[in-house]
């Protein structure tokens, strides 16, 4: 069963554990805590305020109540609990497989998944210990596992069962009457994602690498001289001088300024790639300063860890301590100086080449500091790259205070969106991927990271340009929406596969650029209130059983259900009827009906009674237009509504009142069509000066 965490102890008898108390947190969460957990061997990372450990005593006799069951078994530490009958379950975090995860057994150990072929994809990059439940009736509940050791989580039929190297942790449960306010109370417990600045919601070109710095002008040419919008340019590992980071190929990225500032003046941004793993090297700057300092993770023995990755020899900063983040945050100074808009923290499971099990060993030592004790690797892996990003994020934040900070990151774990947006790791270009990529990001929303998206066109293998067009007719959808391969495959950009699939990619992009006010006030409610960008269909009717395992179609935001057209023509078709939710959804066009009818684009459909602010066609973020279409699908009563949120697109002058939420009201009354602006809140002027009304349904007299 457990195949992953050996059982040597399997014939040793289970011991039951009592309950220690629980915590009513507030109306709904209860937090149960078995004997013998120790705050100082299981540490909370997930939790923004875990609370102390002594508050857990208030112990309830209620034994009717629905609890986990604690036990131990050798060295393992079990939580069971019980499932009630056909509920639906979703989160685990970013895994490979199905929408729904009745049925699964993961395993959360953080590792650098290639294809995600290593242990059958039941563990990738990120490890959230997190469950979230639907039942039949659509109340909701979410089960959090607080540790951050290796563990194993398997949703069988009847129930539950989280099992752990470490010892005694606490178990958090949450219930609600939706889904969504689950995972409203989840985002309030482990946090919201930043507000990101208007470019990172934009399109973005990558590539392992764009290598001399010349190509990169060249790539972001080519996108301005055939207007296919885009916003950001990335510069993947060959930028740096023999892979040693913070630095610049001397040969190929001579004046990183130079770069950045032909990218801005033409009305892009850039994303630069920093790794864990700093080179053993006694005239590197940043190795010198990080042995000076002795920030690096140590073997058993106390000596200094060295492992392979790509500059050779490496040592790894201890993230777990504030003066080692310290640190590795004071190196983002200059290199930010040099121009960078964005970072990318790639390799941080963190991957160690030439070794069984690709990283380094479990008994390597943590430091710890501030509120984490110190520990071994088995209990600090899976938040290596969180603490990482924490470090990172702080580094950008001090060297450009007044900016917003972008940081993507491939390991993360459960409350990671706190500090960096993810992508879903080296994935292929085959169909079996695209499919996946739509639950993948789904899931990971429904574990607390809403700003989630894949390698558009897939990282690894080959890609025919048909499949290249139903990848990236995807672009306008997911939350972070960013085309990447892998160094062996040939040019990817769109215009690589001629002239019809150029055609296909100027469409898709341009859907997205039209989407992007409604996008950006998804992502204010994402930072606000921890709403989901995407989300499962199931969210627009819970009760409706049908939708409960649909993962071909999805829903961007409340009110656009998306179809990618790739399920009615390839073979992933449809097998079974799409179940799609009821009601009055109408299908609509973002771009002329002739241009989306290309046989790649998905289907958008809006909801009834929604109103859908859309943005005019620009070729990236930072052009301004002033005219906004509302596109309205009134309810049966004539009535719509829908919000719209503004503000500069970078800073934090809208912590300060420089934003403006709109909310649109649209209703006809005896022929008469009448929609309303209401400002909600914010200081700032809308720049929306050109309204135009798009009224679905016959056409009648406007008045605005
Ligand atoms: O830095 C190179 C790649 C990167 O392009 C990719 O996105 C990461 O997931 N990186 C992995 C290391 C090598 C992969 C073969």
């Amino acid at each position: 069963m457990f195949s992953f965490l050996h059982f040597p102890n399997f014939l040793k008898p289970r011991h039951s554990l009592p309950l220690q108390g629980i915590l009513l947190l507030e109306e709904g969460i209860k937090l149960f805590t078995p004997q013998g957990y120790s705050a100082s061997k299981n540490p909370s990372l997930a939790l923004i305020s875990p609370p102390a450990e002594n508050f857990a005593t208030s112990f309830s006799e209620n034994s009717d109540q629905w609890q986990p069951t604690f036990f131990t078994h050798g060295s393992f530490f079990i939580v069971t609990l019980s499932l009630p009958r056909k509920v639906s379950l979703y989160g685990t975090g970013e895994v490979r497989g199905s929408l729904l995860r009745n049925g699964k057994e993961i395993e959360l150990w953080n590792t650098d998944n290639f294809k995600y072929q290593r242990a059958g994809g039941r563990r990738l990059y990120q490890s959230h210990p997190w469950v979230l439940g639907v039942r039949e009736d659509g109340s909701s509940f979410g089960v959090l596992f607080d540790t951050t050791w290796k563990a194993s989580l398997k949703t069988g039929r009847r129930n539950i069962v989280f099992k752990s190297t470490g010892g005694p942790c606490r178990v958090l449960i949450i219930d609600r009457p939706s889904p969504q306010q689950v995972l409203e109370a989840l985002a309030n417990l482990t946090g919201k994602i930043e507000l990101p600045p208007k470019w990172a919601l934009g399109f973005h070109q990558s590539r392992y690498s764009y290598y001399p710095d010349s190509h990169v002008c060249d790539i972001a040419n080519e996108y301005r001289r055939r207007h296919l919008p885009c916003d950001a340019i990335w510069m993947d590992i060959d930028y740096m001088d023999g892979y040693r980071i913070f630095s610049f190929d001397p040969n190929g990225f001579p004046n990183p300024r130079a770069i950045n500032d032909y990218l801005h003046e033409h009305g892009f941004h850039s994303v630069w790639m920093i790794d864990p793993g700093v080179k053993v090297d006694a005239n590197d700057p940043i190795y010198q300063s990080g042995s000076a300092k002795k920030v690096w993770v140590t073997s058993k023995d106390g000596r200094e860890f060295q492992g392979l990755v790509w500059p050779g020899s490496c040592s790894f900063p201890d993230f777990t301590s504030p003066e080692v983040r310290t640190w590795w945050a004071e190196h983002y100074q200059k290199f930010m100086a040099q121009g960078v808009d964005g970072v990318w923290n790639d390799m941080n499971e963190p991957a160690v080449f030439k070794t069984k099990s690709g990283t380094m060993p479990e008994d390597n030592e943590h430091r710890g500091g501030g509120s984490l004790p110190p520990g071994p690797h088995l209990m600090y892996h899976n938040v290596y790259g969180m603490l990482m990003t924490m470090a990172s994020q702080e580094g950008i934040r001090k060297a450009l205070p007044e900016r917003r900070p972008f940081l993507l990151t491939r390991s993360s774990f459960l409350g990671g969106q706190r500090y960096a947006a993810t992508w879903t790791g080296d994935n292929a270009s085959s169909m079996k991927f695209l499919k996946m990529s739509l639950p993948m990001s789904l899931n990971l929303g429904l574990s607390g990271q809403p700003f989630s998206g894949p390698d558009l066109g897939g990282f690894l293998g080959k890609i025919t340009p048909d499949l290249f067009g139903k990848w990236i007719s995807m672009a306008p959808f997911f939350p972070f929406s960013r085309a990447h391969t892998d160094k062996s495959n040939p040019p990817r950009e769109p215009w690589s596969f001629g002239p019809t699939i150029e055609q296909v990619s100027r469409t898709a992009l341009e859907r997205r650029y039209r989407l992007l006010p409604y996008i950006y006030t998804l992502a204010y409610y994402a930072s606000l209130r921890g709403d989901l960008m995407m989300q499962p269909l199931f969210f627009a009717d819970p009760y409706d059983l049908a939708l409960r395992k649909e993962d071909r179609a999805f829903l961007l935001g409340p009110d656009l259900l998306v179809i990618p057209a790739w399920i009615k023509t390839s073979s992933w078709g449809i097998k079974r009827p799409l179940a799609l939710p009821k009601g009055a959804w109408h299908q609509v066009h973002l771009l002329p009906k002739n241009r989306e009818e290309d046989g790649y684009q998905a289907d958008i459909k809006l909801r009834s009674g929604a109103i859908l602010p859309l943005g005019a066609i620009v070729e990236h973020s930072g052009q301004n237009s002033s005219k906004l279409t509302l596109l309205i699908n009134p309810d049966k009563e004539g009535k719509a509504s829908g919000m719209l949120y503004e503000d500069a697109g970078d800073g934090f002058g809208y912590r300060h009142g420089e934003y403006c939420l709109t909310r649109w009201e649209a209703s006809s009354e005896k022929g008469n069509l009448e929609v309303k602006r209401i400002v909600q809140a914010g200081a700032m002027p809308s720049s929306y000066h050109q309204i135009e009304i798009q009224w679905i349904g016959e056409k009648k007299e406007t008045s605005c």
